[in-house]
């Protein structure tokens, strides 16, 4: 017996019953435990060794070719009643998906290794964490959770107080696409993922659990589970304010989460630092503020992209103990991904002899592991077993056109609807066509456990269980001119909207009232140092009120796709906007 927690014992025992697993290791989180099973990915070619000298203790993995992203269109919610899990979520009766999956589950580990894997989705101490068990055939997802969340011992025990823990089973099977299925049983808080070793679909506390199992257990209890990164902005007089913002995948969350501001900024005094750069939990406080945690304890993410120039701080974590998944390397054995530096690549991501005309050298949803406490932004707050205080919400996307720089909800009922409308450009996150303008509302279109419209009626609730709730934004660092080049410089210049967001939830800062919210004139912004183009910084901050009547006909349409269980005021402040254009 490896646990007191009889529930869990006998879980485990089923499990490996079933699958006949030649071998049951509970992971204990040790260092020792870490070197073994590096050694075991080291022999079995699942890691390869990157250069010691520049990269000491980092990893490279290989996936398979057709396993490089999160699969939407095998992914399930699996409720008694298909019109709980929405429109928006892909269904199957939870029976039928038991047992297509424990068919697939039959033998599998035959001659494999299961681990058991306690793990905590934030901090130990924390009431606001949750705690789950993943049982997985494959080291490489052992050495990622160890990295994204609080496994081990101290998990396990906390487990074994608390007798609830969400069941994620795994194994990586064949890795045939058509045998491949995620399923989430949200009312047993139970995940079963088949046929992939991917991020997302394999590590099972990140999207399975945080996000999916996550906000359905948020709704019944009153909290909110979002895929949101958390940054705390310091200003010159050392007031610090906490954002949460809801990007969609590869739409920069890292990123924001870990900015350096302009040279200005700092001579000033602005700092920022970084609570967790992907999923976000909160809830009410008795000051009626929303308190916030990071569930996640490292990061895991896009690489290309990634540079001195754009993310320093990403940069300065990732030469050392980090996992690096689908990126390409250099003559001499380092890591290289697009946008990294101009060196030339030798080997590409599929492990081939780098040639351009086969595409980029990395894939573009090439990812690296790290500990988020290896981030020199990483906040102390970040540990705090109460969490932050948000005073900024903020949504976003990638829309080329249209959608201004910045702009602030009327009220927290607009923000909502901001949240819900919100658009985006797919990504290389999940497979399918890539560039195709979706609505995804709060970044949360593969990930929320049941039917938007109730999701979106919870959201409301919080302002009769909340009276001191963030302000809401939406920012867009994404628009592009003529020419398909990006019209805002992003980045480290996005610290200018921040401070502007955050000047507005303390009052010190002006706007001008618009029909889709309040948004600021240029003088209300901080330029110093950037190089700009004056036109271009007019037309981010304009609303085109033609292309904005047809855009709103889209939203009524979206809105109404998702049935008559649409809360009525959405419409309501979708149609003081309407009348304002
Ligand atoms: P997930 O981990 O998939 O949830 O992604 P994410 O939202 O954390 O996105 P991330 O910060 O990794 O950025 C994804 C891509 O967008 C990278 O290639 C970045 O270089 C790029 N990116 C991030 N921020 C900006 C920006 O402000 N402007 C531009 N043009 N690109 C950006
Ligand atoms: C995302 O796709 O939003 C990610 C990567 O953060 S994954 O872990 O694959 O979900
Ligand atoms: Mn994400």
């Amino acid at each position: 017996m490896s646990t007191t927690l009889l529930s869990l014992e006998n879980w485990v025992k089923k499990v490996a019953q079933h699958t006949q697993a030649k071998h049951i290791v509970w992971c204990t989180g040790s260092e020792d435990e870490k070197q073994q099973l590096d050694e075991l990915l080291l022999s079995t070619g699942d890691y390869k060794k990157l250069n010691e000298e520049s990269h000491p203790n980092c990893f490279l993995h290989i996936s398979d070719p057709q396993d490089v992203a999160r699969v939407e269109h095998l992914t399930f919610i699996c409720t008694e009643e298909k019109e709980e899990a929405g429109p928006n979520n892909n269904w199957m009766d939870p029976q039928k998906a038991h047992a297509k999956m424990d068919e697939l589950f039959e033998k599998c580990m035959e001659n494999r290794t299961m681990y058991v894997i306690p793990y905590c989705m934030g901090p130990i101490d924390s009431p606001l964490s949750r705690c789950g068990v993943e049982i997985t055939d494959s080291a490489y997802v052992v050495q990622n959770m160890r990295l994204m969340t609080r496994m081990g011992t101290a998990a396990l025990q906390r487990i074994e107080v608390e007798g609830t823990f969400v069941k994620g089973l795994h194994s990586t099977g064949e890795l045939d696409p058509d045998r491949r299925y995620i399923m989430h049983f949200p009312k047993d808080l139970s995940i079963k993922s088949y046929g992939s070793g991917y991020g997302g679909n394999a590590l099972l506390g990140k999207k399975c659990h945080a996000l999916r199992i996550g906000s359905y257990q948020a709704k019944t209890e009153g909290w909110l589970a979002e895929h949101m990164l958390i940054l705390g902005l310091e200003n010159p007089q050392g007031e610090t304010h906490y954002i949460a913002a809801a990007f969609p995948s590869a739409c920069g969350k890292t990123n924001l989460a870990m900015l350096i501001p302009p040279e200005g900024y700092i001579q000033d005094g602005w700092k920022i630092t970084t609570i967790g750069d992907d999923i976000c939990w909160m809830r009410p406080g008795v000051d009626g503020r929303l308190w916030a945690i990071n569930p996640e304890a490292g990061f895991f993410g896009v690489a290309p992209g990634t540079a001195k120039d754009t993310n320093p701080n990403a940069l300065a974590m990732l030469y050392k103990d980090t996992i690096f998944t689908n990126v390409a390397t250099t003559a001499d054995n380092q890591p290289w991904w697009e946008g990294l530096d101009d060196r030339v690549p030798a080997i590409d991501w599929k492990g081939n002899t780098y040639d351009s005309a086969n595409g980029p050298a990395a894939h573009p949803n090439s990812r690296f592991t790290v500990s988020a406490s290896r981030c020199p932004s990483y906040s102390e707050q970040a540990e705090a077993a109460q969490g932050v205080p948000i005073s900024a919400i903020v949504f976003g996307g990638r829309r080329a056109s249209l959608v201004p720089l910045v702009t602030q909800a009327r009220n927290w009922a607009h923000g909502v609807l901001m949240g819900a409308t919100v658009a985006s450009e797919t990504t290389a996150a999940a497979t399918g066509a890539v560039g195709v303008v979706r609505r995804d509302p709060m970044a949360m279109k593969p990930f929320c456990g049941y039917h938007f419209a109730d999701y979106w009626a919870h959201w409301l609730s919080f302002e009769d269980k909340a009276n001191n709730l963030p302000e809401v934004f939406t920012v867009n660092w994404f628009r592009k001119d003529k020419n398909n080049k990006f019209m805002w410089p992003g980045f480290g210049d996005n610290m200018r909207v921040l401070e502007w967001i955050v000047k507005r939830v303390s009052g010190k800062a002006e706007a001008q009232s618009t029909a889709i919210g309040d948004m600021p004139k240029l003088e209300d912004f901080n330029f110093e140092g950037m190089d700009f183009n004056q036109d271009d910084l007019s037309e981010l901050l304009a609303v085109d009120v033609e292309a904005w009547n047809l855009e709103l006909e889209d939203v009524r349409k979206h809105l109404d796709s998702f049935g008559d269980r649409v809360p009525q005021s959405l419409y309501a402040e979708l149609k003081v906007t309407s009348r304002s254009l």
